[in-house]
């Protein structure tokens, strides 16, 4: 199997929601591996880091302060094909559009509150886990379910 690993986030708009354990059960039941959890408060600066990209945008600011403004519970899946499904499984970035089955989709109802992040490809993946996680926070282990996911 071609492992590959991504940067997952529930928002502070998800822990608040109580939504951790439901948004987490959609990645373990699908087969992916959960390698590294924590929960933590981003600051403002560290909201600007991990949204760089956008910072032209009229939301950057409002994005950064909500990001901010509580805990966050930062993790890293890996799996086949993990970077581009776990988007499969977030669904689109409006929630209007995100379709149902999708964790947007089904939990979460405008753009500003989205509740989930996943990065959006190989070099984002490693520059977020890279951000938001040291490397001895970083596991590395084999399930017994492996085989029966992967034959
Ligand atoms: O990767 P994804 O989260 O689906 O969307 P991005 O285009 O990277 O935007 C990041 C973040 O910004 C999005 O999850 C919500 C917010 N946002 C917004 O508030 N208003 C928009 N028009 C677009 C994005
Ligand atoms: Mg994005």
């Amino acid at each position: 199997a071609e492992m590959e690993r991504t940067f997952i986030a529930i928002k502070p708009d998800g822990v608040q929601r109580g939504l951790i354990a439901e948004i987490i059960s959609r990645f373990e039941r699908k087969g992916f591996k959960l390698v590294a959890i924590k929960i933590v408060v981003p600051s403002k600066g560290f909201a600007q880091k991990h949204y760089y990209d956008l910072k032209e945008r009229p939301f950057f600011n409002g994005l950064c302060n909500f990001l901010s403004s509580g805990p966050a519970v930062a993790m890293v899946w890996e799996g086949e094909g993990v970077i581009k499904y776990g988007r499969k499984l977030i669904g689109a970035t409006d929630p209007q559009k995100s379709e149902p089955g999708t964790i947007r989709g089904d939990l979460a109802v405008v753009v500003g509150r989205n509740i989930i992040h996943g990065s959006d490809g190989p070099e984002t993946a490693k520059d977020e886990i890279n951000l938001w996680l040291k490397p001895e926070e970083l596991t590395s282990y084999s399930n017994n379910a492996e085989k029966w996911i992967y034959g």
